[in-house]
């Protein structure tokens, strides 16, 4: 179903959002700003999102990534696309930003501040994603609350400068067979050619940059990579 943002369904009667449903929001998990793309964000996000993109997160960052008042017109400007097709809008790292425009929720690194401190400035209706690349990590980002965690690099990524060495999904499979059933992605390198082994090993989605902002058709990238899990584009 859509995201219908902060909406009394989604939360539990403790108040915290229903997990199945932030799963399901996650299978084609699409991330990009400005400098990700040749063509106006705005466009490669509505062809990404017709293609059958579930849930999207605005990240500019790098080199000639937008500041301030540009940046926040730019986020305004997507997170209107994204409302107007159910799709959650996830800032990446900029709290302030997201509590600005009410985003639909943030997506912290291990630099960042932790799950926990988020959930109080936050509250309980808005979704917590953390990067996780070790079992520690992930165990620290599931006690501080997160709703869902990003693992990877699943492959080589140019899309990150300071990208860790490259994981495959063997740290997805551990967790699984650990029992550990939090919504998780996995990251890096991902593509409709490898995206396979990282749901065959657990992911409940697929989180990607450059397979859909850099396709000469991101509603064709987007619809394959939904493909995987049975979605129309
Ligand atoms: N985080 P692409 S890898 C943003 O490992 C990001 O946590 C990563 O871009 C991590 O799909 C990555 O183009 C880049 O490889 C993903």
């Amino acid at each position: 179903s859509p995201w219908t943002g902060a909406d009394e369904s989604l939360a539990d009667s403790g108040g915290r959002l229903d997990s199945e449903h932030v799963r399901s929001l996650l299978r084609v998990y699409f991330i990009m700003g400005s400098v990700n793309c040749r063509r106006p964000a705005a466009e490669v996000l509505a062809e990404a999102i017709a293609g059958g993109v579930t849930i999207f997160q605005f990240r500019e960052k790098g080199p000639g990534a937008l500041k301030g008042e540009a940046k926040l017109n730019l986020a305004r400007e997507l997170q209107g696309i994204c409302h107007s097709h159910g799709v959650p809008f996830i800032v990446n790292d900029d709290i302030d930003l997201a509590i600005a425009i009410d985003a639909d929720g943030v997506h912290v690194g291990q630099d960042d501040e932790p799950a926990r401190v988020l959930r109080k400035q936050l509250g309980s209706r808005k979704i917590i994603g953390v990067s996780a690349h070790t079992p520690e990590e992930v165990r620290q980002a599931i006690a501080d609350g997160a709703d869902y965690l990003g693992i990877g690099p699943v492959y080589p990524t140019s899309s990150k400068d300071d990208a860790r060495p490259v994981q495959g999904t063997v740290l997805i499979e551990n967790l699984r067979r650990e029992g550990i059933a939090i919504p998780l992605v996995g990251i890096g390198g991902i593509t409709v050619n490898n995206a396979s082994p990282v749901l065959a090993a657990g992911a409940d989605g697929i989180s990607v940059i450059s397979a859909i902002a850099s396709a000469s058709s991101p509603r064709s990238a987007a619809a394959e990579l939904a493909s995987f899990f049975g979605v129309e584009g």
